[in-house]
């Protein structure tokens, strides 16, 4: 047997035994205690201007405080493919890791190997629902128990409370859409809604390409659709691209939560008359400030718990050490020229 040990700039110490015809690496990383912080944000997806938005904040946050922040991204949004970019920067000895997560159960166990090699860990943008010990703090965009059902309002009056109308989501396992299709459900109860019938549930993946098929498909599958809902900004442009190519604006509503860049021209032509979202930069931002300030041991989250942000203004976590941004917005012709994200 014989070893190496290796001593890496972020103070990672890589040893690696060789047995037999066996060789097992063992990696025993700590995070840089020299230098400025160093924060990277793993969004779902490249290519999704949502988190662009989200980026522009982190931006601005590690301009402000001096931060050293990175954004890593992984092509495609399926449940696993965030873990070797987790794990590629445990090792570099990152500070802090701030996450929209894919998938609960996929990343609950390496990022509790984050946390115990004492990087600190946020969720941006979704939660880890239901393992909210895999990390630190959360910051939330909005106050998520109101996400669900505010959507099946906008829907419903959209439709006139009344006729058939399907999801499309973006992936199976997206912690966030899931907790807001829970909301949907639990808020169909309410007899105001018992003339909508939800025909079926589609995921596009937040791949626009699929998503545009799965939208596709849901028009000639109901032609007697009377809406689509999307709460994932992916799906919503992808939605109201199908209605507006199908002429079937009118017809079939369209709305879900999406960016107004995205969303303006098929508001302007009257495709999409309403739909949500919030100020994605505004959680980067506050995610980004959160990350330094637990990395620096400034703040230790807990409920109840206050803490200052450098630029002005208090936030106080809440129940499993959730923040959240906010306010939810609804975006129409009268007033989306207001926004720029
Ligand atoms: C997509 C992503 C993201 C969600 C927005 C509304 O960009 O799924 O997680 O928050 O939509």
């Amino acid at each position: 047997m014989s070893s190496m040990w290796k001593k890496t700039a972020g103070a990672a110490l890589l040893l690696t035994l060789l047995s037999g015809c066996h060789r097992q690496i063992v990696t025993q990383t700590t995070v840089s205690t020299s230098g400025p912080i160093r924060v990277v944000f793993i969004p779902k997806n490249s290519g999704n201007p949502y988190f662009d938005a989200v980026n522009t904040g982190f931006k601005k946050a590690s301009g402000q405080l001096g931060f050293k922040y990175t954004q890593l991204a992984p092509a495609t949004a399926e449940a696993t493919n965030q873990i070797p970019i987790i794990q590629q920067q445990i090792q570099n000895g990152v500070n802090a890791i701030a996450i929209s997560p894919n998938s609960t159960d996929a990343l609950a166990p390496v990022l509790k190997q984050a946390m115990q090699k004492g990087v600190t860990v946020i969720t941006v943008d979704a939660d880890m629902t239901g393992s909210e010990s895999s990390r630190n703090a959360c910051v939330l965009p909005t106050d998520f128990s109101q996400v669900g059902s505010s959507q099946i309002e906008l829907m419903g009056s959209l439709m006139g409370y009344q006729g058939k109308f399907a999801i499309l989501s973006a992936t199976t396992d997206a912690p966030n859409q899931n907790f807001w299709i829970a909301g949907m459900k639990q808020a169909l109860k309410n007899p105001k809604y018992s003339k909508m019938t939800l025909v079926g549930i589609v995921y596009g993946n937040d791949d626009p390409q699929k998503s545009l098929l799965e939208a596709q498909s849901l028009l000639t599958r109901y032609p007697d659709l009377k809406g689509i809902l999307a709460p994932t900004s992916v799906g919503l442009a992808a939605a109201a691209q199908a209605v507006e190519s199908a002429r079937d604006a009118g017809r079939v509503q369209v709305t879900g939560l999406g960016t107004p860049n995205q969303m303006r021209r098929y508001v302007t032509d009257g495709t999409v008359k309403e739909f949500a979202l919030w100020d994605p930069s505004a959680m980067g931002d506050l995610a980004g400030t959160l990350a330094y300030l637990m990395a620096k041991k400034s703040v230790q989250p807990a409920p109840g718990v206050h803490f200052q942000v450098p630029s002005g203004g208090s936030y106080q976590f809440g129940p499993n050490n959730v923040l959240s941004t906010g306010p939810l917005l609804t975006f129409s012709k009268s007033n989306i020229g207001s926004y720029h994200f």
